[in-house]
């Protein structure tokens, strides 16, 4: 018997559609499915997933669920999840908790569904799930086989948890694997990014000038498709001084926010940190700048400044709300500045979610695989994980690469050998 609360189960039809595209781009997921959806490894586990409930999640939990695995999803955002999704995947036996426009009591209600479950192993994106576990169901965090976690934000706070000596269970930090980061970081979240400001907007990105907060491997993905899309320039703001050399040298043009706040036409936030345009910086800005946030919470453009300093606001297009400011200046705030990308468009492209995926159906492998045996640290993936992915992706794109001859096998690993 399912346990679900979705939006609207007569949406199963739609969601069906859009899996099947997903599952189309998917090569590499399709092809665990493939093996272990007659090994069925999985056999009696209950798994827990926080994750944003899109056509591309709906690919891995459809396979973890295939695997043989029971499992329980809610949403890792309140206004991330794509309702038609959520209704096939309770068509399809997944126990859904999750809706478009959940209050921040209900996006806690469902995602206690999953914790009260009682998995044995949980998958999350941002680590809510992870500190709920640990702060208010210590007695499910101490049977727990372990846990995974999907993006940098969530990494960061596992660390702080493993820092602190309160982690409970091993956890692999999926955001790490190459074959996730390099990928979905930078070229997911850079094409994705844009596809939610356009959708949003439709405002001409050739001719205007981006700046982008943070110059890590989501904000060097930004930079690189604002560049691409045409802009006039493209500003990145920086803390790190060796990020921000690695943008000059990239190309971009790197200052303090407070400079850039006076010229840039669209704003885009990639930081993992907290207020990081203020109303110090909105008092500065041109008529008609648009502020949009590409990282984890709806913490990097200090709304609660944008409130204050506004005379009045309305919501003028679906995902853009405008501000008006007492002398007439309107800025325009995306999405309620929680993650463009997911709230105003899909997410990133499935073919790029396929490695994520991949690396959460293999991480969850590695943890069952070597259940009882991990001290409860936060472990990157196993190296042989990434090489699989990789080598999977390749053959799916019909791309072959050369093999290292014995001779060259043993020129690497001696000393002996030089010019
Ligand atoms: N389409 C998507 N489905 C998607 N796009 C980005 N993400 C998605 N999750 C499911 C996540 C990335 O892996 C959001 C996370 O923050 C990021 O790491």
């Amino acid at each position: 018997m399912v346990e679900y609360k979705v939006k609207d189960l007569g949406l199963a039809g739609e969601g069906r559609l859009k899996i099947d595209w997903a599952e189309h781009h998917m090569p590499v997921l399709m092809l665990l499915r493939k093996q272990y959806s007659v090994e069925k490894p999985f056999e009696g586990l209950r798994i827990g997933a926080v994750l944003h409930v899109t056509k591309e999640t709906a690919v891995l939990v459809k396979t973890l669920k295939d695997s043989g695995a029971e499992v329980f999803l809610a949403a890792s955002n309140p206004l991330s999840t794509q309702d038609d999704v959520a209704a096939a995947l309770v068509e399809y036996g997944i126990n859904v908790f999750a809706w478009r426009g959940e209050s921040s009591e209900e996006y806690y209600w469902c995602i206690r569904r999953v914790a009260e479950s009682k998995p044995d192993i949980i998958l999350d994106d941002g680590g809510d799930l992870h500190a709920l576990l640990h702060s208010e169901y210590p007695d499910i965090a101490d049977r727990l086989i372990g846990g995974t976690e999907e993006t940098t934000t969530g990494v960061i706070r596992l660390k702080a948890l493993e820092r602190d000596g309160l982690l409970k269970y091993p956890a692999i930090a999926v955001n790490n694997a190459y074959t996730k980061y390099l990928f979905d970081n930078r070229y997911g979240t850079g094409q994705s990014t844009f596809d939610g400001i356009l959708r949003a907007t439709n405002v001409l990105i050739a001719g205007k000038v981006v700046v982008v907060a943070g110059y890590g491997w989501v904000g060097r993905g930004i930079a690189l498709r604002a560049r691409g899309l045409g802009a006039r320039r493209v500003i990145v703001t920086e803390v790190d001084p060796i990020r921000a050399l690695e943008a000059v040298f990239d190309g971009f043009e790197v200052m303090p926010m407070g400079k850039a706040a006076e010229i840039g036409d669209i704003f885009i936030t990639a930081t993992g940190n907290k207020a990081v345009i203020r109303g110090e910086h909105m008092v500065k800005m041109k008529d008609g700048a648009i502020l949009a946030n590409a990282g984890h919470f709806n913490v990097e453009v200090w709304i609660p400044d944008l409130e204050k300093m506004a005379e009045s606001k309305r919501v003028i297009r679906p995902n853009v709300t405008e501000y008006k400011l007492k002398d007439g200046r309107r800025l325009y705030l995306l999405a309620e500045g929680r993650l463009v990308n997911l709230v105003a468009a899909e997410g990133h492209p499935s073919e790029v979610m396929d490695m994520s995926f991949a690396n959460q159906f293999l991480a969850v492998k590695y943890l069952y695989d070597n259940r009882g045996k991990l001290p409860p640290k936060v472990f990157n993936p196993p190296r042989e994980i990434d090489e699989r992915i990789a080598r999977l992706k390749l053959k799916a794109m019909g791309v072959e690469i050369d093999e290292l001859t014995p001779e060259q096998r043993e020129y690497l690993k001696s000393w002996r050998l030089g010019t």
